[in-house]
């Protein structure tokens, strides 16, 4: 089949599902070049059989309200490919949660997951309840009603579920509580758990770290360093804060932080002092990013949610790091980066940049990186917690953060030796697709057809 083929083939078995579609299309196209070169994963079908979930779990969660009401969500896991370990990805608690968008981050997972250079397959999964106004009780209740059904389906050397949107520290702590209770056992069936009940130091900082350290390593590659750039951050939640914070400690500059209702633009930038503040607001309180702008006197962008350009975009900057969610990057908003000059678009969020988007930012010669290549630190360091629960160790705050920049530094040499060696030079969404596929593709080749 040739790759328009595969392309109608998923468009037709996956109708109303454009996000998981889009994200087909991207690996479609820019795997190409590595099938035309090797017609034996043609003809195993190998594109197609990963594009095909190895099993997506639908349950109902039925949990009861502050007020004794009954309410009803639905809950779901994608078990996409385990060819070359566990499922391993994160959960996802918003009310946007469907099969579209979890198949479309599952099927990026299986790429990432290979990069880190981890054993770890590809799943993820969540539910379309919405924390947001919810008590700590109902959120420990809804937790334990969705454990209920996901712990059938899940276990230590099968599946290993993590933290995604709105679902954070807390979160994992309930679900954790909810599995042991119920399977009376003590694994490493979750990752993102606490310091002192089998997490790791530095998963929490990982996801963001990992992103600047790859921002970093794709500067040095130009001879040039993050150190004095003008940064501008989307989100203000966990990949947000840690992406603000490790640009303060390479000496850049973070000027932008946002949430689903707008955004701050504080000129003078981020300091630690400031970026506690955030973490609290976010993290303890709950509130909502215009508190910033009111406590720093600094400017306040409410969005509209229909919004088609996205000002944050607007601001005159060396990088862009989107760290809230999927298509929040449009055309528009890639011309609007363009225009002032931006260096580097590198992807903390999954999927934030859309199919357009990205062809005109490399088109352009921006130095562009996808999630599955730049946000990575966090499910690499996911990987590690499972080694330290396997092994019954601990790794310090050095030793662990020496190992993600290590894997970040390698994910990047992978990509671009991957783009290089298929014509590509410097093209990091061709490298991590294509190098990410051929280790996938080959576990499965070896391990027939099953
Ligand atoms: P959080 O829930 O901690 O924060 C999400 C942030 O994005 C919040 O500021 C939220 O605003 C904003 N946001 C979420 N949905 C929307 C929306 N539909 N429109 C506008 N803003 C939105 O999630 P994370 O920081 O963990 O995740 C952010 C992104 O990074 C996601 O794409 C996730 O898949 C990806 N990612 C996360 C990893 C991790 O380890 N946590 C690892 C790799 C990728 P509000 O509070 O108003 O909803
Ligand atoms: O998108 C992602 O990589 C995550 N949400 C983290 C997954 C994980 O298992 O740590």
């Amino acid at each position: 089949m040739k790759p328009d083929e595969i392309l109608e083939l998923v468009k037709k078995r996956n109708p109303n599902e454009p996000e998981f579609i889009q994200a087909a299309e991207e690996v479609i196209i820019s795997v190409w070049p590595a099938l035309e070169r090797h017609p034996e994963y043609q003809s195993l079908r190998l594109l197609e059989r990963m594009l095909e979930p190895e099993r997506m779990i639908s349950f109902r969660v039925t949990w009861l309200d502050d007020n004794n009401n009954v309410q009803v969500n639905r809950g779901y896991r994608v078990q996409m490919s385990s060819a070359i370990g566990p499922y391993k990805g994160g959960l996802r608690f918003h009310p946007s949660v469907n099969p579209s968008v979890l198949k479309f981050l599952a099927f990026e997972q299986i790429f990432k997951n290979a990069l880190t250079g981890i054993p770890m397959g590809g799943g993820k999964g969540g539910s379309d309840f919405d924390p947001k106004g919810k008590s700590d009780h109902e959120v420990m209740k809804f937790c334990q009603a969705f454990m209920g059904e996901l712990a059938r389906h899940i276990h230590h050397r099968l599946d290993v579920p993590a933290g995604d949107i709105g679902v954070g520290g807390r979160e994992i702590g309930y679900l954790f509580g909810a599995y042991k209770k119920i399977k009376n056992e003590f694994t490493g069936v979750l990752t993102g758990k606490g310091m002192g009940w089998g997490g790791s130091l530095i998963r929490n900082e990982a996801t963001g770290y990992g992103l600047i350290y790859f921002a970093e390593n794709m500067l040095q590659e130009k001879k040039d360093s993050i150190k004095g750039k003008t940064c501008l951050v989307s989100g203000s939640g966990n990949v947000a804060q840690y992406a603000i914070e490790k640009i303060i400690h390479l000496g850049g500059r973070a000027v932008t932080a946002s949430d689903s209702n707008g955004f701050i633009y504080d000129a003078a930038g981020f300091t630690q002092d400031k970026l506690e503040f955030l973490k609290d607001l976010k993290n303890n309180r709950r509130g909502r990013i215009k508190e910033y702008a009111d406590r720093y006197q600094c400017e306040y962008h409410a969005l509209d949610p229909n919004h088609e350009v996205n000002p944050l975009w607007n601001i005159k900057a060396d990088c862009a790091f989107p760290c809230a969610t999927q298509n929040e990057v449009s055309a528009k908003d890639a011309h609007n980066l363009v225009k002032n000059g931006i260096k580097v678009l590198s992807e903390g969020a999954n999927m934030p940049t859309t199919i357009e988007a990205i062809t005109i930012l490399i088109d352009q010669g921006v130095l562009y990186s996808p999630g599955k290549a730049s946000n990575a630190g966090g499910v690499a360091t996911s990987g590690l917690e499972m080694m330290q629960n396997y092994m019954g160790t601990f790794w310090t705050r050095e030793e662990v953060d020496a190992k993600l920049v290590g894997i970040m530094k390698n994910i990047h040499q992978t990509c671009l030796a991957a783009a290089k060696e298929y014509g590509k030079p410097g093209n990091y969404l061709v490298g991590a697709n294509i190098a990410g596929f051929l280790k996938v593709a080959n576990a499965m080749r070896a391990q027939g057809v099953v």
